[in-house]
């Protein structure tokens, strides 16, 4: 398939509430979204980007440069016959993984339009039955971190992941379990700790947490390992596993027993489905972060969650978690934590170009 015509959209739709890490507070997200058109079809992708390097060193900007200057000339007008030669004719740009995965989802939108099969199928997925946890950012009292999760736990969602940072970190956890008991939780530092804080991660473990994801350095994995020897509850990384090669060597390292997978972070979707087939082969778990999606990437995501080593519930989320209002029609909607994918050609959702329009800030066309 011929790709003849490229759209890039800069699309900012403020959250409905902050968001906040121990790396910082987001109010909007920044995302750029894709559409790529061959053969009278248009697929749809997004690069789910910070605003801001403090997650990765990718930002909305990075994302519009690589795509508009090196990945859009290298795609467009080719001919693209399957998903080897898009990574390949990608290939020559090192890093830059979410600009990357911003084009291959909207590859494989069109692909799978094309075929007229959902792409969960076409991934391999086995699972139709999709189930979510929520991720709640630092709040600024105990009081209102408990308020937000009796919200969360009413609307069903099936597990609690809450953010800490040094002085955000055992007095919130224990509020929780004091009064929710024995509820699935969980906590993400974004590599807010250091080994010199061991004491502080061992008091985590009294607990009883599904796991501690990514507690030290963003690029660590030797730290973690030992770490690991030294703690109960699992790790789990996230900002470390930059790809299927940093993947590979926290298994061999012994640096976690848990991956969070985003697309974004490791590649694309394919990068993504190979971790999780070393993941499963290894017998380590994993499951699909979030980076507050808009519908785009959040159907997308919903799509890899379908296979089977998919085994702790998603940062996936109902559309309404995040905003007001969405790019796609329908919505993203869980009930009582759970969403059925649908078998329809696409991601089970439809781009809603108006809406797309509506929250752009600066649009690209590129025609061949
Ligand atoms: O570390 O998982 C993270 C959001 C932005 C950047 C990093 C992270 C997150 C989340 C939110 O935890 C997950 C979501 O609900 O999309
Ligand atoms: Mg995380």
């Amino acid at each position: 398939m011929k790709i003849e015509k490229i759209e890039i959209h800069h699309v900012s739709i403020p959250l409905k509430h902050f968001f906040e890490t121990s790396f910082g507070r987001e109010d909007h997200g920044e995302h750029i979204i894709v559409k790529l058109s061959g053969d009278g079809l248009h697929g749809y992708g997004e690069s789910a980007v910070s605003p801001d390097p403090s997650y990765c060193y990718e930002t909305t900007e990075t994302v519009w440069h690589v795509m508009k200057d090196f990945l859009i000339p290298a795609v467009l007008g080719r001919e693209i016959d399957g998903i080897e030669t898009l990574l390949k004719t990608m290939s020559k740009v090192r890093g830059h993984h979410f600009a990357k995965c911003g084009i291959e989802g909207a590859y494989w939108h069109l692909h799978s339009l094309k075929e007229g099969q959902p792409l969960h199928r076409i991934w391999g997925g086995t699972r139709t039955k999709i189930q979510s946890g929520v991720s709640i950012g630092i709040q600024d009292s105990v009081e209102e971190l408990l308020e937000r999760i009796t919200g969360f736990l009413d609307q069903g969602y099936k597990r609690i992941k809450i953010k800490i940072k040094p002085g955000w970190d055992v007095v919130p956890v224990e509020a929780v379990r004091k009064k929710f008991g024995d509820i699935p939780l969980m906590v993400d530092a974004n590599a807010a700790y250091t080994l010199n804080d061991l004491g502080i991660l061992q008091s985590l473990d009294e607990f009883d947490l599904t796991m501690i994801e990514q507690p030290l350095h963003f690029a660590d994995l030797t730290e973690h390992a030992v770490l690991q020897k030294q703690l109960k509850t699992p790790i789990c990384l996230d900002e470390s596993i930059s790809g299927v090669r940093t993947a590979n060597a926290a298994l061999a390292l012994g640096s976690c027993k848990i991956i969070n997978i985003k697309p974004g972070r490791v590649g694309g979707y394919m990068a993504a489905r190979e971790i999780h087939d070393i993941c499963k082969i290894a017998e380590i778990p994993v499951w699909c972060g979030g980076m507050l999606e808009f519908g785009i990437g959040r159907a997308l995501n919903l799509a890899i969650c379908s296979l089977p080593n998919f085994i702790f519930p998603g940062d996936v989320s109902s559309s309404d978690r995040y905003f007001d209002e969405d790019i796609i029609t329908p919505p993203v909607e869980f009930t009582d934590g759970e969403l059925l994918l649908s078998e329809e050609p696409g991601f089970g959702f439809k781009p809603d170009d108006a809406l797309i329009e509506k929250y752009s800030i600066r649009s690209l066309q590129f025609k061949n």
